[in-house]
């Protein structure tokens, strides 16, 4: 590259007093394991968590027979008697039980270093490297320099700590683990290790925690089920954590069995074996992608003074970290093999969490995965499409059982056990389109790595399924003749309607994937044609009479309604089928409903409004939603008055209280002001050639702020599976790299113009501005 003058800087969050709150703690994770380190001198607590500690059992939500009183709720709703429609299906519509299981704590890892003051040590430091992956804490006491190291390992799927002490013989501990869950045990095994034991009080998951703790010098003992070390020079402890989960209808597993293996692997190494293999693993992800948004002043200050500093210092090196820091998240929470990241990512350290820290997907499951594809980190989207095809199973008995349809559903929320049903209440549980939300995320999977197999084999037949519930269920709005969803609602306001835009947008984008797939599989002729027909006769997104996109059938949107939910401008972002170029006037309503809505909002919806606002090509407005997010954010309930969104000291999203969707919206929020690849021509099929994967189109710099006149970003990666580095000065395009793995014609634009181009696979092209 001709403007390689590397400056992404030290990707470090770090403090200078240890963690009190939880919100200051700093996570790790290896997508089964998270931890949040609170750093405490003398006494040190981890709070840990395992993916798959939840209340409940396996269990089927769906309400038999449900579908009896489809027909007569519709009717309700088109006679105008919307609280009789919503009393009827709250009564016959809805899940059994009514509410979905949480997700749990699991517990602490404490260590006490009695030598060491409560007060009074000095160079006291804590951070954590976003590059390594590694958190550490450093500080003096008495004239000797103590530290530790921590990671969550992947490939041992451990959480591992290293304790050393500049003197020899003065590293003195006791270590102990504590349940969050009454009536567990501690043992202390014959190996020396110890166990906790114990279950979730209401439910069937039953858990095992594992600590080894190997000490190098001094003496060991046991002491009230807690390892006691005495004068050593160094420590490596190790902790293991498991459940009898295996899937959403069988818990046999053992958990003790799964620690065995886990501490053999332990076992097996070295603390600097599996700190090498734990940087290959993490290293080979996490740098993928480099940003350099430019430097700052402000960059030396510890990370809690940089984002109350944020407002007036500018502090684009904080925005890169920021963006750093959501890819550092996925990696930690969502692994190939585990589950995927849940409400709070997989950290959580109350019994009784927020939403149940479950899975919400009338925005925030898909929030959640918006940064994978672009921010490289393709394999990190596999956990949800292993999911995916448990809830198409769950979610054809819902279907069957609620709308006598074929094909698989899913509503607002699941949950581990895979509740597909409509939960909490019926003026917003009953909402038809998460399913086929979720299964857009297949077909760009593809989009975006050009993988046939997967396509074939995972993604089509689910994609498939979704798209048949629609074909069985799309009914006649009466006054317009046209198709729509229904009883349904727009994510969570209005109330139990038919046809809410939202629903329609996404159905009509996901007949356009399942034609799009089934075209390039080339199967299922007469399924495609007849998605086609249905597409065309769905109820057409209209504008209103302030010049908004409606954001239901009938012109009623209020111009003051500044709900955090945008769900009817998902055809602008995640969706593609409105678009500047494309439908110009309906893009022009998506902007101006966006604009009533205004800037302010809780975390995720922030994270939304910055990918809509690059969308509409506008930086700066996608930079002053940015500038909102990074404020701090205080720790109170969501419903306190004084609560305020923003970021806490560890730098996790404020709903409030914490949801990490917010950091994953920012990060693609960040990716989407400096690239975007879906087709701006528009299409209401998803049927342009750029759409199925054989060329590909690049928007470069399309939403780029003046707060970042100058940068990098390198390894960021396109649909039709182009990767791209791009480097700009004053604004301006300086030079951008492609490069595909298959030969394929590229359209880019940028600054209004734009250029074919051929690509020869595994051949990096260099153009620059002029898009020579
Ligand atoms: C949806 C949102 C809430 C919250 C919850 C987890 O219901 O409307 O704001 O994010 O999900």
């Amino acid at each position: 590259m001709a403007y390689c003058a590397w400056a992404q800087g030290p990707l470090e969050l770090w403090y200078r007093q240890p963690a009190k709150l939880w919100v200051e703690a700093l996570p790790v994770g290896n997508g089964h394991l998270g931890g949040m380190i609170f750093g405490g001198a003398a006494h040190e607590r981890i709070q840990f968590n395992e993916q798959t500690v939840w209340t409940g059992e396996p269990h089927d939500y769906s309400h038999p027979g449900a579908y009896r009183y489809l027909g007569q709720i519709r009717q309700l709703l088109w006679d105008g008697k919307q609280k009789e429609a919503e009393d009827l299906a709250m009564k016959e519509f809805m899940s059994e039980p009514i509410r979905q299981r949480a997700y749990q704590a699991f517990g602490d890892l404490l260590l006490d270093f009695p030598g060491i003051p409560e007060d009074g040590v000095t160079a006291y430091r804590r951070s954590l490297d976003l590059e390594t992956a590694l958190a550490k804490v450093e500080f003096t006491a008495q004239g000797v320099t103590y530290r530790r190291e921590m990671f969550a390992s992947h490939p041992a799927n451990l959480l591992v700590i290293r304790l050393t002490a500049s003197k020899p013989g003065s590293l003195s501990f006791t270590a102990g683990l504590k349940s969050a869950h009454g009536g567990s045990a501690v043992e202390v095994l014959n190996d020396g290790d110890l166990a906790m034991n114990g279950k979730v009080e209401d439910g069937a998951i039953r858990f095992q925690a594992r600590l080894m703790v190997d000490a190098q010098g001094g003496r060991r003992d046991t002491r009230d089920g807690r390892t006691v070390i005495s004068g050593a020079d160094s420590a490596t402890l190790v902790l293991a954590g498991a459940t009898n989960f295996v899937n959403f209808r069988d818990v046999s597993g053992d958990p003790a069995r799964h620690n065995v293996q886990s501490m053999v692997w332990a076992h097996s190494k070295s603390y600097d074996a599996l700190r090498t293999e734990h940087l290959a693993d993490y290293q080979k992800l996490f740098r993928r992608v480099k940003l350099d948004l430019g430097t700052s002043a402000a960059a030396s200050r510890s990370t809690d003074e940089r984002i109350k500093a944020f407002a007036q210092s500018g502090d684009p090196q904080l925005v890169a970290m920021l963006f750093q820091y959501g890819r550092y998240l996925m990696i930690s929470s969502s692994r190939p093999g585990g589950q995927p990241a849940n409400l709070q990512g997989l950290w959580n350290e109350s019994n009784n969490p927020p939403w149940d820290s479950k899975y919400t997907d009338n925005i925030n499951t898909e929030m959640n995965y918006w940064p994978v594809e672009e921010t490289n980190l393709s394999e990190c989207q596999l956990p949800l499409f292993d999911v995916m095809k448990e809830l198409a199973q769950a979610g054809a008995v819902t279907a069957r059982e609620h709308y006598n349809a074929g094909g698989w559903v899913v509503h607002h929320n699941f949950d581990i056990w895979r509740g597909t049903a409509p939960i909490n209440a019926s003026n917003h549980g009953i909402w038809q389109t998460g399913g086929a939300w979720l299964s857009t995320h297949l077909f760009e999977h593809y989009l975006f790595t050009g993988d046939k197999t997967f396509l074939r084999d995972t993604a089509y037949p689910l994609m498939k399924g979704a798209a048949q519930f629609f074909v069985d269920t799309l009914v006649k709005d009466p006054k317009s003749g046209r198709l729509i969803t229904g009883p349904s609602n727009s994510p969570e306001q209005g109330g139990l309607v038919m046809g809410p835009t939202m629903d329609r947008e996404i159905v009509r984008t996901l007949f356009g994937d399942v034609v799009a797939a089934g075209r390039t599989l080339g199967v299922d002729a007469e399924f495609r044609d007849k998605l086609v027909a249905l597409s065309a006769q769905i109820a057409p997104l209209q504008i209103g009479r302030y010049g908004q996109l409606q954001e239901w059938l009938e012109d009623k949107d209020d111009p003051k309604n500044d709900h955090r939910h945008v769900s009817h401008l998902w055809a602008a972002y995640p969706g593609s089928e409105v678009t500047p170029y494309g439908t110009p006037e309906l893009f022009a309503a998506a902007r101006q409903s966006l604009i009533f809505r205004g800037d302010a909002a809780t975390g995720w919806s922030m994270g939304w409004k910055i990918n809509l606002w690059a969308r509409f090509l506008d930086g700066d407005h996608a930079y002053k939603i940015l500038q909102n997010l990074i404020s701090p954010a205080n720790d109170k309930d969501a419903t306190h008055p004084t609560s305020h969104p923003g970021l806490f000291a560890n730098m996790f999203d404020a709903h409030p209280p914490f949801q990490i969707d917010g950091n994953f919206g920012a990060t693609a929020g960040i990716a989407e002001m400096l690239l975007q690849s879906d087709d701006p021509h528009g299409t209401e099929l998803s049927l342009t050639p750029a759409q199925t994967g054989d060329t590909a189109f690049l928007h470069l710099l399309p939403a780029l702020p003046a707060a970042f006149p100058a940068g990098t970003v390198q390894g960021l990666r396109a649909r039709g599976g182009v990767e791209v580095g791009i480097s700009w000065r004053n604004g301006k395009l300086l030079q951008a790299t492609l490069k595909s793995d298959q030969s394929k014609k590229v359209t880019v634009r940028y600054a209004g113009k734009e250029v074919g181009i051929n690509l020869t696979a595994g051949q990096v092209k260099a153009i620059d501005g002029g898009l020579q």
